[in-house]
């Protein structure tokens, strides 16, 4: 098997070849750009098949129909733009199937320079990124795009505008077209990477994916890390950043299908009632959210913090929402820079945006039974809130439970608004009515409850002196603090 093996790979390297496009460089398919994870590597097309072309938003032209085109090494279109040296620059790029006019690039623009005046520069190269070119074609080109990307800001030097205070953000295929121009310059100062693309760059060589190396500062916000074969994921779940955010697991997001079968259902429905959108928006429902995240985060007031975790099925359990210095936790999305010492993988949650907003405040929620107590069965259901909002009625337990004595049961729950300091606690026991606990008692004996807030750190105690809750019954907690 290995012998075949081998010499299904030396047939390959024969064939391998390479392509020169003058100040670009050369690009072949062999080896690192070839292997097992990438067993198609084609070479790359022509820049004048990609057609890759820069455009420029600021606060004066802010719009699709104002944008300005920055052409590499012409001073003319330099001096006829709105281009200043002295704001911040950044750049989009758009990954397989979509183009620089997509709803989300006008969206991302406008939330950067409602922040901002900055020079914001979009990256078309539709053309080499076509449904109906191939894939493997699409992450060839993204090579070239990469050359041309690094071209560009190389030229800027001329505007005193450099590698050094330059931030990409990049989508999927976008994502790693930025790895490929930090690479090439040396000293890009930020790659922001949406859910980058998984197939044909999990597994490989550093040099062939984005990685680390390729900025100072990488972070990447995964989406949609299930595996693309089997489960259609697109995005890459493995860490390749300084910090990598996993927003509810990072695999799939709330409100979208987690079965292909369901998926591919809504696709064909998709597509009946709304054409190549509609279609692209369920198969890719969890792939696109990492850019209405990015685009959220960046003037939200709201600040989705992260935190560092060994698991998101430990996060979920409230074991993770404490950030004992200034450097553990970070902010998903714009803000993540402002936390540059923080490293590693981070989880949060988000909600599923149908209130207009992801953004969620995290609480650590934590009742105890007292002890002694009869033993009960069934779930117990929180709701709390303080002078600016409520939350929903969460269930701290999972499923109809054993109810100890003495026990602690916690869990990390979330609200779209920050409760600010608590100073109320309902608390709902709803009895298992499985047969299996018909000699289970009526009640459940609380003794307390103590809830942490992730984003102020502030921590909550409410005492309940043994209060017996019947089926069915909420009782209300309002005085904070005491020893119990
Ligand atoms: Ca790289």
């Amino acid at each position: 098997m290995l012998s075949l093996l081998a010499f299904f790979f030396a047939c390959h390297v024969a064939h391998g070849a390479e392509v020169c496009y003058m100040n670009l460089g050369c690009f072949s398919n062999i080896a690192p750009f070839w292997g097992l994870n990438r067993p198609l590597s084609a070479l790359p097309d022509a820049p004048d098949v990609i057609g890759t072309k820069f455009y420029l938003n600021t606060r004066a032209n802010p719009t699709m129909a104002l944008r300005e085109r920055l052409v590499s090494n012409s001073p003319a279109t330099f001096s006829a733009s709105h281009f200043s040296s002295s704001r911040p620059s950044m750049m989009i790029i758009h990954g397989f199937t979509h183009s620089a006019q997509h709803d989300w690039v006008q969206r991302m623009v406008d939330e950067l320079l409602k922040k901002e005046d900055a020079n914001v520069v979009t990256v078309e190269w539709s053309e080499g990124a076509t449904l109906t070119g191939s894939y493997e074609q699409a992450v060839a080109n993204t090579r070239v795009v990469g050359a041309q990307v690094a071209e560009l800001i190389t030229y800027m030097g001329n505007y005193e505008v450099s590698g050094q205070n330059f931030h990409i953000i990049g989508h999927s295929l976008g994502a790693q077209i930025a790895g490929y121009a930090g690479d090439t310059l040396g000293n890009l100062a930020r790659i922001t990477a949406l859910d980058a693309a998984e197939p044909y760059f999990d597994g490989m060589d550093a040099v062939v994916r984005l990685d680390p190396t390729d900025a100072r500062f990488v972070d990447v916000i995964h989406t949609d890390g299930s595996p693309f074969i089997g489960t259609l994921g697109m995005g890459t779940n493995l860490p390749i950043g300084h910090v990598d955010f996993y927003p509810n697991n990072g695999m799939y997001q709330p409100g979208c299908n987690d079965n292909v079968v369901s998926t591919v259902v809504a696709t064909g429905v998709g597509l009946l009632t709304d054409g190549y959108d509609g279609a692209e928006a369920a198969l890719a429902c969890s792939h696109l959210k990492a850019l209405d995240f990015f685009t959220e985060s960046i003037n939200s007031e709201c600040p989705f913090t992260a935190y560092p975790c060994e698991s998101f099925e430990k996060f979920k359990q409230g074991f993770c929402l404490s950030c004992p210095s200034s450097s553990s936790c970070s902010q998903m999305g714009a803000r993540a820079r402002d936390h540059y010492g923080a490293r590693g993988s981070m989880y949060l949650m988000t909600t599923d945006g149908s209130n207009g907003k992801y953004c969620a405040y995290h609480y650590k929620v934590q009742v105890t039974s007292s002890n002694p107590m009869a033993q009960a069965a069934g779930r117990i259901y929180v709701t709390f809130q303080g002078p600016t909002g409520i939350t929903d009625s969460m269930e701290v337990t999972d499923d109809n439970i054993q109810l100890q004595g003495g026990v602690t049961y916690q869990k990390t729950v979330i609200s779209p608004e920050e409760i600010g300091d608590v100073t109320r606690v309902h608390v709902r026991f709803a009895r298992s009515s499985s047969l299996w606990d018909i000699f289970a008692a009526q009640y459940y004996t609380l003794n307390k409850v103590t809830i942490t807030a992730g984003e102020s750190q502030d921590g909550y105690r409410f005492c309940a002196g043994d209060t017996q809750i019947r089926n069915g019954e909420t009782i209300t907690l309002t005085a904070a603090g005491g020893n119990c």
